[in-house]
């Protein structure tokens, strides 16, 4: 029997990665895009590169609609999963230009092209909980107002309303996954979970000595990587596309990571930490917590690990690469 075919944007990153273990695991085919200088230095291809003879990888960069058509062309895939995106919202009050670029045109290409190549091909897209915003009630479900207060939240949202459209003007299978932070020790650097856990990595082996970090009250509900890409595999198993939040439905600040992580190498973390001005964010005073609900009900979805789990399984990691490397 012929095997699915699945399209991977971003399959480099964080969730590209993950998803791609289990699509291959599920016995699907799997394809990919990455930018060529991604390609290029394969330093930025360590989460794939385990199973890179397993995937078939194509340069391409998703804010050019030709190179999406051309993609989509060959592959022909009967799923695509979007996570290609300028993902970190502090840089989106940097250059709000490239990140409505990448995260808008990108999503509106892949869904016109889509429409015209491979219509049968079921979408993914990456919404998140960004979109919701400055919130008026917690915890958010799919039926939440969104009110984002930042141009990535913005470019989001954007995507969102197109793909809805794509739904019902085109009759696309396409959904959007509304999530919320989700971790691994696949993380980018640049992100405060996985800044800390390097970062106390390196201070407990003696290569760094200090850690800027801007607000520590700042809370969020954080999951596993590993556990969210279930839910989006099974958001396009579904009979019919339906948008979903997915989260945990619990919030942890920034301060609680910061103890766990520091704890765990036996280090206080107030005696590292230094407050930087500089990775304040503007107008970050909402409260964002998921109502996974609809998810447990239709998805038969649930996360399996644990915060404080999450946090050990990063700092373990971070600690055992920072050793060898040493
Ligand atoms: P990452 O930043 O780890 O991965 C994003 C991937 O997109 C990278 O491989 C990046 O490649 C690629 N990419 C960026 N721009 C382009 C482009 N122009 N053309 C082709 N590829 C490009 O993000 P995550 O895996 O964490 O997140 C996946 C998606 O889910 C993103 O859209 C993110 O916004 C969204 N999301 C993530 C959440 C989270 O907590 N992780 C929560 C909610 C939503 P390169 O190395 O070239 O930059
Ligand atoms: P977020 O994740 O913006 O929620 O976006 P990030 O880890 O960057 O920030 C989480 C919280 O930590 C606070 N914080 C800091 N953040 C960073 N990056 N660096 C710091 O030094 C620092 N100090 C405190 C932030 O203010 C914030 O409150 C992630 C991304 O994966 C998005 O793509 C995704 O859509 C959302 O999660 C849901």
């Amino acid at each position: 029997m012929k095997k699915p075919r699945a399209l991977i944007t971003g399959i480099a990153g964080q969730d590209g990665s993950y998803l791609a273990e289990l699509l291959l695991r599920e016995g699907f085919e799997v394809f990919g895009i990455e930018r060529r200088a991604t390609l290029e230095a394969t330093h930025n291809f360590w989460r794939v590169a385990h199973i890179q003879s397993q995937i078939e990888v194509h340069a391409g960069s998703v804010d050019s609609f030709p190179s999406i058509y051309s993609i989509l062309k060959k592959v022909v895939p009967d799923y695509c999963f979007h996570f290609a995106a300028q993902s970190f919202v502090s840089y989106s009050f940097e250059d709000e230009f490239a990140t409505m670029n990448v995260n808008v045109n990108g999503t509106h290409y892949l869904l016109s092209a889509i429409a015209q190549v491979c219509p049968d091909c079921r979408l993914y897209f990456a919404g998140s909980s960004e979109m919701f915003g400055k919130v008026d009630s917690s915890p958010q479900t799919e039926e939440t107002r969104f009110r984002p207060r930042s141009v990535y939240g913005i470019s989001k949202l954007v995507g969102h309303e197109l793909v809805r459209n794509y739904r019902e003007s085109n009759k696309l299978f396409a959904c959007t996954g509304i999530l919320y932070n989700h971790e691994s020790p696949r993380r980018g650097l640049e992100f405060v979970t996985r800044k800390i856990t390097s970062t106390a990595a390196q201070i407990k082996l003696g290569l760094a000595h200090e850690l800027r970090l801007g607000n520590i009250d700042a809370k969020r509900d954080w999951g596993f990587a590993g556990d969210y890409v279930e839910a989006i595999y099974a958001m396009l198993m579904q009979p019919t596309p339906e948008d979903f939040v997915i989260g945990t439905g619990e919030i942890h600040s920034v301060r609680n990571f910061l103890e766990i992580a520091f704890g765990e190498l036996g280090l206080n973390y107030l005696d590292y930490i230094i407050i930087d001005q500089k990775f304040f964010r503007p107008a970050e005073e909402h409260l964002l917590i998921a109502d996974p609900n609809k998810a447990k009900s239709k998805l038969g979805w649930r996360p399996k690990v644990a915060f404080e789990d999450l946090v050990r399984m990063m700092i373990r990691a971070d600690y055992d690469y920072y050793m060898k490397k040493r």
